[in-house]
């Protein structure tokens, strides 16, 4: 897609921090880390959100999580990580590119939300 940024960072339009490539997908650190280790994992397919995966293209998620175990143990995540995927508005998505968040090197929070009053 032309006017999606995670595409223009697939094809080298647009510098990332890469960590891991291969023919399906690329992993690259957040603009704005969250956390120690914060790592974007995405497919190079263009996937608006995890609510457009149907059973012709959902194969690569199955990748991606294999892609963030490797990661984890090649960026020290050995006490634990987390994978995120925030989709459409309620789930506060801004790029509208499917992406797994990597987060480790802190003990996370949970609930991910604040209590309602
Ligand atoms: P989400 O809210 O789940 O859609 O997260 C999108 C993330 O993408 C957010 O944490 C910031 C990150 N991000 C947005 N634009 C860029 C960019 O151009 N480069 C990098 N490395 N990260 C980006």
């Amino acid at each position: 897609m032309t006017d999606c940024v995670f595409c223009k960072i697939a094809a080298g339009e647009i510098p990332s921090a890469k960590v891991y490539e291969d023919s399906a997908v690329l992993a690259f650190r957040d603009l704005d880390p969250q956390a120690p280790t914060h790592v974007l994992i995405i497919p190079k397919e263009h996937i608006a959100s995890a609510a457009e995966l149907t059973p012709e293209n959902s194969g690569v998620v199955a990748h991606i999580f294999e892609v963030a175990a490797r990661l984890a143990k090649e960026l020290g995540l050995e006490k634990g990580f987390r994978v995120v995927n925030n989709c459409g508005p309620d789930g506060m998505q801004s790029v509208q590119h499917l992406h797994f968040h990597l987060l480790g090197g802190k003990q996370m929070g949970w609930p991910p939300f604040p209590p309602q009053p």
